[in-house]
């Protein structure tokens, strides 16, 4: 027999389906529709195994639902602004539009090299006017709608790039690139109102059952509503006072005393009057905004000589602080500090000397010391008067109930959740679309005058922001009363770019972002696929998004992604050799390695590697498996077996040599069943037993791929080729195959379709109906029926055991020999033993 020409088959059939269109989402099409998408990669140069594993998937429900008579919308594209196409540009010299676009064509060919069932016609990059463009109408929709505003707010400042850092960018307080200390600046920036939607997208999560759980607690967390009391402290002795938020009313007693954040209105003023308070607050200004990296900070703090009078009993004051730990924009940028029961007050109650007074305290624990760890668990109230004795929940409702009826304070909800800042000072993004004019303020650009398109001729010698610099492009003349004005030379944060791409997928007409009635058949995605590290911020802002234009009216759906499943890490063991004490391991690529049983040589030189842990697939170990060299060896549709098979999608997979062999086997196997039935004359007879293995196979995969459980499909696939492969050639068994094709279709679809060809097949495989099972052939138990004409035998089949009386004599009377030996006559009498015969008395 010959092996399967895996080169031959990709070839031959991905150019049969680009011919056939076969992937082309019909909007128009009369059948229900099918939304499956996968989350779009960011064009980094090459794709991953990361990449294969989680498109495969896409591509088996995509190609499974086509199959089932769905209208399938399985579309690609490129995440294609960021930060990494300025960085080439400022390596190696090369334009972050041409870096991108030829990223773009090698992973297009790569995916296209997998024979993934994309509708290409909708593909898509973010870097394109034409996308680009659209977002800006978008942007100036929300802006209408009053959904985006302007605002001064603190960024990370690297002083000698001169230039905005993201909190990711600022490592131990340092700039990334020219570690030098960063500041922190303030700048006038676009904010877009995701807190206006915080309740709607908590009740949202409800709604959305296809995700996993996991996922929702970390949006929930991440949103962080949390119920508290507000308050007034009067200050000593003048006639001021000032607001604090507090989730812990009940720990009130335990005060020791009041900080304000260096930002605070109050520390302002009295740093005028106070060189050192002024020295304090500039001290605590350097250092990242990340939260990170405040809460890793020393608890610092500066004694203003500042009290104020405790709401509670005015014959206790408490001193009042500026501390660093204090943030400007979460709640009021003041608290009360309660040192037993919150860490950082603890610290920094250590530090100054202040008292710490346990109010809280475990059920049936007398010892009330407090070293150097806060309690933060449930209990009882101590050392708090009339609220000694209450649990938690029962103190905090005592406390707010009296600052309101005394007039102190509210009851108030509080988010973790911060309004979303979009403005990036980078080239490469979506322009924002406004004109500032000395006259007219912030004005928007007209709808006509869109796209606002990035120029091209911009230089990275410089520090900063190419458009800032850029001679021309930002002078414009002002659209209200025209006279010079400039152009905004922020970029949109690329978070905005991939929060309604897929609604760009689903319609993409050119003079608007889409048409709502076309994107209404398509949304919501049915099913959403990707990498779990995007379980908050990509889709909390697409989630907002979508949320946002469903507020003004332009589409019709509040969640975007009806299901959504995130899939584990592709990891492999890593090599390497140790170079000495306080030198990192010298690491080696799998392709250099030679495995001898538990250890390993290098081909280089013959001697020992370190066999290292399974870790994520990373440059930086060296332990990546490239694609394109994995499909050329073994073809597209062993990869795309394996992917699926080793472990369950939501864990990781660890790539391995005996794995991907072990796929390439299996598609040798299926191979050969095709073409030795294409070969062998057709003899014997229908053999039951194997019907009956198909058709429970086909209901079972059926099941799991519905329930994206690929790895479970996979092993009844052996088990349906090992149960094929056993019986008796003829045409029973190639009615199997034929099944066991429509079945493998989905995962490995060029040795579906070549097989199919082989055997005398027309049409695609992939235009083939998805097999049904018939549920009569599912049961477990199956019996004999003999059925007798007056005591005589004259035929028999199979059914189910226990099966109904009524049904196993309908079934009796319907078959042809006892339809002929009947001769048309109706029986006197039918006697029918359960799960035994049915005899005819004519
Ligand atoms: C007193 C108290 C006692 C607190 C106690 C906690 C424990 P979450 O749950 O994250 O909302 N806080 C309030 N505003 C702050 C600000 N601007 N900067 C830093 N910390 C601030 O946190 C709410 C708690 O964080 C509040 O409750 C307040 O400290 C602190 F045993 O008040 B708590
Ligand atoms: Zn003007």
């Amino acid at each position: 027999a010959q092996k399967f020409d895996y080169q031959g088959a990709e070839t031959r059939w991905q150019a049969a389906w680009a011919a056939a269109d076969s992937f082309r989402a019909d909007d128009a099409s009369p059948r229900p529709k099918a939304y499956v998408l996968e989350m779009f990669p960011y064009p980094s140069g090459r794709i991953h195994m990361g990449h294969v594993r989680n498109y495969t998937m896409g591509d088996v429900i995509a190609r499974t639902r086509r199959a089932q008579g769905f209208e399938v919308l399985h579309p690609m594209g490129w995440d294609a602004f960021g930060m990494p196409a300025e960085n080439a540009a400022m390596e190696r010299g090369v334009h972050p539009g041409d870096w991108t676009r030829a990223n773009i064509a090698a992973m297009r060919s790569q995916l296209k090299r997998l024979g993934f069932a994309f509708d290409w016609s909708r593909e898509l990059a973010t870097c394109e006017p034409d996308y680009y463009g659209q977002e800006q109408a978008l942007f100036l929709d929300l802006l209408a709608a009053g959904l985006v505003y302007r605002k001064e707010s603190a960024v990370n400042w690297d002083p000698v790039d001169m230039t905005v850092l993201a909190n990711e960018q600022v490592i131990d307080g340092r700039g990334w690139r020219s570690g030098a200390v960063v500041e922190r600046r303030r700048l006038s920036q676009w904010f877009l109102r995701i807190t206006d939607f915080a309740d709607d997208l908590i009740a949202g999560l409800e709604t959305l059952a296809d995700w996993p759980e996991k996922v929702r607690l970390m949006q929930d967390n991440w949103i962080g509503r949390s119920q508290g009391l507000r308050f007034t402290f009067a200050v000593v002795g003048a006639d001021t006072s000032f607001d604090v938020f507090t989730t812990r009313p009940d720990t009130l007693f335990g005060a020791s005393f009041a900080a304000l954040a260096p930002d605070h209105p109050i520390s302002t003023a009295l740093a005028e009057t106070t060189p050192g308070l002024a020295d304090f607050i500039a001290e605590c200004r350097a250092g990242g905004t990340a939260t990170a990296d405040i809460e890793g900070q020393e608890k610092k703090g500066y004694d203003t000589g500042l009290s104020v009078v405790h709401p509670l009993d005015p014959t206790i004051t408490l001193p009042v602080f500026v501390a660093n730990f204090v943030l400007m924009d979460y709640g009021t940028g003041a608290i009360f500090g309660c040192p037993a029961h919150d860490q950082r007050d603890l610290d920094f109650a250590r530090k100054y000397a202040l008292p710490v007074t346990r109010v809280v305290a475990p059920e049936g624990e007398a010892d009330l010391a407090v070293a150097d760890e806060a309690y933060t668990g449930p209990g009882r109230l101590v050392h708090s008067r009339w609220l000694d004795g209450m649990d938690i929940d029962a103190g905090k409702a005592a406390v707010i109930a009296r600052a309101q009826a005394e007039g102190w304070g509210t009851a108030v909800t509080q988010y973790r959740l911060r309004d979303w800042g979009v403005s990036r000072q980078r080239y490469w993004g979506t322009p924002i679309p406004i004109i500032h004019c000395d006259g007219c303020g912030a004005v928007p650009v007209p709808n006509d005058q869109l796209p606002v398109v990035l120029p091209e001729d911009v230089g990275f010698d410089r520090p900063g922001n190419p458009l800032d610099h850029h001679p021309t492009w930002k002078h414009v003349a002002c659209p209200q009363c025209g006279a010079p004005a400039r152009r905004e030379t922020d970029t949109l944060d690329t978070f905005v770019n991939s929060s309604w791409y897929f609604i760009r997928f689903a319609s993409a007409p050119a003079d608007r972002p889409f048409d709502p009635a076309v994107a209404a058949q398509w949304l919501p995605v049915g099913q959403y696929i990707g990498g779990v590290e995007h379980a908050i911020l990509h889709l909390l802002y697409a989630r907002f998004w979508t949320r946002a234009l469903n507020r003004i009216g332009m589409i019709d759906v509040a969640e975007p992604f009806a299901g959504l499943f995130t899939q584990g890490m592709v990891t492999h063991e890593t090599y390497s050799r140790a170079q000495g004490e306080g030198v990192a391991p010298l690491f080696f690529a799998p392709e250099d390695i030679v495995r001898t049983g538990t250890g390993a040589t290098l081909k280089a030189d013959d001697a020992p590697v370190d066999v290292g842990r399974v870790i994520k697939m990373s440059k930086s170990k060296k332990n990546v498996v490239d694609p394109d060299h994995i499909i050329a060896t073994y073809g597209a549709d062993a990869v795309r077996w394996f992917v699926l098979s080793d472990s369950p999608p939501e864990r990781d997979l660890a790539w391995s040599e005996a794995g991907i062999e072990g796929a390439w086997r299996f598609v040798q196997r299926v191979w050969r069943l095709a073409e030795d039935a294409a070969t062998a004359p057709a003899t014997g007879d229908d053999d039951g037993k194997l019907t009956r293995s198909v058709h429970r196979a086909v209901a079972a995969i059926t099941a799991d791929i519905d329930r994206l459980q690929f790895n479970k499909a996979v092993a009844r696939l052996y088990e349906l080729v090992s149960a094929i492969e056993k019986a008796a050639a003829g045409p029973g068994r190639t009615d199997a195959i034929l099944i066991l094709l429509r079945l493998v279709a989905p995962m490995a679809p060029h040795l579906a379709e070549e097989a199919w060809a082989t055997l005398g097949q027309s049409g695609l495989v992939a235009d083939a109906p998805w097999p049904v099972a018939d549920p009569a052939l599912l049961v477990d138990d199956v019996v004999t029926i003999a059925i007798q004409v007056n005591g005589k035998l004259k035929d028999s089949f199979e059914t189910a055991k226990g099966a109904d009386k009524a049904a196993v004599e309908a079934e009796a009377l319907a078959r042809d020999k006892i339809v002929r030996a009947l001769g048309g006559l109706a029986p006197r009498k039918v006697i029918v033993v359960p799960d035994r015969l049915v005899n005819l008395v004519v």
